[in-house]
């Protein structure tokens, strides 16, 4: 059988390390495009941790520049394209708000255009977002709800989501668009909520920190592990026909509960560190994301597998052992 050929924008973050080593292990040859960046190599500490830096082909491209795209799906000539690629952290995205549109908006409608004239048999996946939901119409969150983004991020990916729906039905592309939940993991990046709590808790543990400073802690939101979330991109990209999914647990929780379980894994009173602090606040919330992931499950056979508690418990002991700590 001929070795299938993937590109993955975004190889540098958490996603696109678990997707790496996913189509590592089914024997696919690895493309990432990676941006340029002036301090020596590339970010590849991700793609170390998880062990597949060396399995990996690196080119240098960005979201923006359409015609470096191009060149790079000619020369490669992928089966499988996935755009993980994106200003990702919402509270930056008012403060960015001109660059996020670019790259989470704009950089989608370029690798869409690049994949439709260079190898516009591949099969496209789109990383889209629960945060389009916004402001919630549904208690449960499909494909069929309502979208109110509540962020210059969230717009940005409406955007990347209409365009690929749009590419599809205009062009005949094989385009998918992926309506993931917030997961995490140990690579999850130190700015998010999970990460910036565990992160936290390894160091107050280690008596290297003493307080934990949050935002809105009332927040609710459906946690799963990214290792299972990138089985889904797959998935879709290995069915028939391309169409959109949710990809979440159906279970959500709110940011203190969160909390709870990664102070508890240690033995320590949440109550003793958390402190509230205006700063982290944004100015405007999504209160509660809760996703019904039934047709991932009918129609692609997809599952969460992991609980929040275990990968909230597996990230706490990964900071543990990152600061210096056994377990
Ligand atoms: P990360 O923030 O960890 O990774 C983002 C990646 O995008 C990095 O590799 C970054 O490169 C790259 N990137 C940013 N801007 C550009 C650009 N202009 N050109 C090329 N590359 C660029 O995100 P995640 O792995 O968590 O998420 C992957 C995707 O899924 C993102 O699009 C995110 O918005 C989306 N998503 C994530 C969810 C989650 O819970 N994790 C849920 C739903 C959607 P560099 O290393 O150089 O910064
Ligand atoms: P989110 O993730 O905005 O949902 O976007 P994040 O982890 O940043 O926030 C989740 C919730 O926690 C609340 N919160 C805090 N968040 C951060 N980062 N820091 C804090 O101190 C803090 N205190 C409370 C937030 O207000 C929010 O309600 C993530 C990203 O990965 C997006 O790219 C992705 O599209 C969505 O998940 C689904």
């Amino acid at each position: 059988m001929t070795q299938k050929c993937a590109v993955i924008t975004g190889i540098t973050g958490q996603d696109g390390a678990y997707l790496a080593q996913l189509l590592i292990e089914k024997n696919y040859r690895v493309v990432g495009i990676v941006r340029r960046s002036s301090h020596f190599g590339v970010a590849t500490h991700r793609l170390d941790w998880i062990g597949v830096a060396d399995r990996v082909e690196l080119v240098d491209g960005d979201l923006l520049d359409l015609g470096g795209l191009c060149r790079i799906l000619r020369e490669y000539k992928p089966d499988e394209v996935y755009n993980l690629a994106a200003q990702s952290f919402v509270k930056t995205s008012w403060d960015q708000p001109t660059l996020t549109a670019q790259a989470t908006g704009v950089g989608v409608v370029n690798m869409l255009e690049a994949v439709r004239l260079e190898c516009p048999q591949a099969h496209f996946y789109q990383a889209s977002s629960s945060e389009m939901y916004g402001l919630i119409q549904e208690a449960e969150q499909s494909e069929t709800t309502p979208f109110y983004p509540r962020s210059p991020y969230a717009v940005a990916k409406l955007m990347g989501h209409w365009m690929t729906v749009n590419y599809r039905e205009s062009f005949g592309l094989f385009a998918c668009s992926g309506i993931l939940f917030n997961h995490e993991s140990p690579l999850r990046g130190l700015e998010f909520v999970t990460r910036k709590v565990t992160d936290a808790v390894a160091r107050i543990k280690l008596g290297k920190a003493d307080e934990l400073a949050m935002g809105n802690i009332d927040a609710k939101r459906d946690w799963g592990h990214a290792r299972d979330y990138v089985r889904a991109m797959w998935m879709m990209l290995q069915h028939d026909t391309p169409d959109d999914y949710v990809v979440a647990t159906g279970r959500t929780v709110t940011v203190r509960d969160m909390i709870q379980v990664a102070f508890d894994h240690v033995g320590l009173d949440a109550s003793k560190y958390v402190r509230i602090d205006p700063q982290f606040f944004r100015p405007a919330e999504v209160d509660v994301l809760l996703g019904d992931p039934s047709k991932a499950r009918n129609t692609l056979g997809w599952e969460a597998k992991t609980t929040m508690e275990a990968m909230i418990r597996e990230m706490v002991d990964a900071d543990i052992q990152r600061h210096g700590g056994h377990l």
